[in-house]
C-alpha cells in the first residue's frame, strides 16, 4: 500500500518538476556530512535523533513543535545525527520539515527517513540537503537496493540499509551498502522486540557500521546494544512523545 502511494506522489513530483531542475537547486551541490565517519570510531553510542510527528501505530505522537527547534535541539543535546521524516501520508512528514531541520543544523549528518522506491527521490534527497537516504528490504528487491545504492553513491549520498530478519539481511546486503540498520519493530505487529538486533549481529560482516532501530526507551539496553557492536541508535517516539524532545535526550 505504501509503495503504491509512493508511486503515484513520485509520478506527481516528476510532472511537476524534472530531475534537471532537482540537479540546479542550491543544495544540490553542497558537500554531504558523512555518517559513516560521525559513528565509525565513535567510544559512546551514537545517537540518531528523529523528528518524527506521527506513525501508523501510534496515530500523532507530537503535533506542537517544529523541525527547527526540535532539531537544533537534539544537536545541541549531543545527536550524532539527525533524521526527518518527508513521508507526509504515514509519518505526517514533509520537505519543509526536513529542509527547516537542515537550514538550522548545517553541519550534522542528516537522513532522510521516507520510503524510497524510485533514483527520482534520490535526486530529491539531494536537493533537500540529505546526506544518508535509507533502503528498507522489506519494501525493494535485491536488484532494487543494490542500482539504488549505486545512485546514491553517485550522488555523495550515504546509504543505510534496513532489514528486520536474516531472510532480507542475506539477500539484500551488497557492497553498495554503508551501514545496515536492524528495524526492531515487526512491520505486521508493529510491535517492538531489542532480540531483533541481537540476533542479527552476528551475521553482519564486519566492515558495515551497525545501527539499532525503534523501540530504544534506556540507556542501559543502548549500552548493551553497543557493547555488541552496534555503534549508531535510531530513536525517535522516546523523545518526541514528550514536550520538549531535546529535553528528553538530555536525561
Ligand atoms: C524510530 P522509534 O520507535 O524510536 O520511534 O523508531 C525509527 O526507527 C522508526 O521511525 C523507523 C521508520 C522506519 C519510520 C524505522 N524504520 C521506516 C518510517 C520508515
Amino acid at each position: 500500500k505504501i509503495i503504491a502511494q509512493k508511486r503515484l506522489e513520485i509520478a506527481a513530483a516528476k510532472s511537476e518538476k524534472k530531475q534537471s531542475a532537482l540537479e540546479k537547486e542550491p543544495f544540490f551541490l553542497r558537500k554531504t556530512n558523512s555518517l559513516v565517519s560521525a559513528l565509525q570510531h565513535t567510544e559512546i553510542p551514537g545517537i540518531i535523533a528523529e523528528f518524527k510527528r506521527q506513525s501508523p501505530s501510534k496515530g500523532i505522537i507530537n503535533d506542537q513543535v517544529t523541525a527547527e527547534f526540535v532539531t537544533a535541539g537534539y544537536k545541541e543535546a549531543g545527536a550524532k545525527a539527525l533524521s526527518v521524516l518527508t513521508d507526509s501520508m504515514f509519518f505526517g512528514g514533509s520537505f519543509d520539515d526536513f529542509q527547516r531541520a537542515r537550514a538550522a543544523n548545517p553541519e550534522i549528518p542528516m537522513l532522510r527517513k521516507d520510503f524510497m522506491v524510485d533514483p527520482y527521490q534520490l535526486f530529491e534527497a539531494k536537493a533537500l540537503g540529505a546526506d544518508v537516504i535509507l533502503l528498507i528490504a522489506a519494501c525493494l528487491s535485491p536488484t532494487e537496493v543494490q542500482s539504488l545504492a549505486q545512485t546514491a553513491h553517485q550522488l555523495g549520498l550515504e546509504v543505510l540499509l534496513e532489514v528486520h530478519n536474516l531472510e532480507e539481511l542475506n539477500q539484500s546486503l551488497c557492497d553498495s551498502i554503508d551501514m545496515v540498520g536492524v528495524n526492531n519493530r515487526n512491520l505486521k505487529t508493529f510491535t517492538t522486540s531489542l532480540d531483533t538486533s541481537l540476533e542479527l549481529i552476528e551475521h553482519i560482516p564486519e566492515k558495515f557500521v551497525k545501527i539499532s532501530e525503534s523501540g530504544l526507551q534506556d540507556p542501559i539496553t543502548i549500552f548493551q546494544l553497543f557493547q555488541q557492536g552496534y555503534k549508531g541508535f535510531l530513536i525517535g517516539e522516546t523523545f518526541m512523545k514528550t514536550a520538549d524532545p531535546a529535553a528528553a535526550l538530555r536525561t
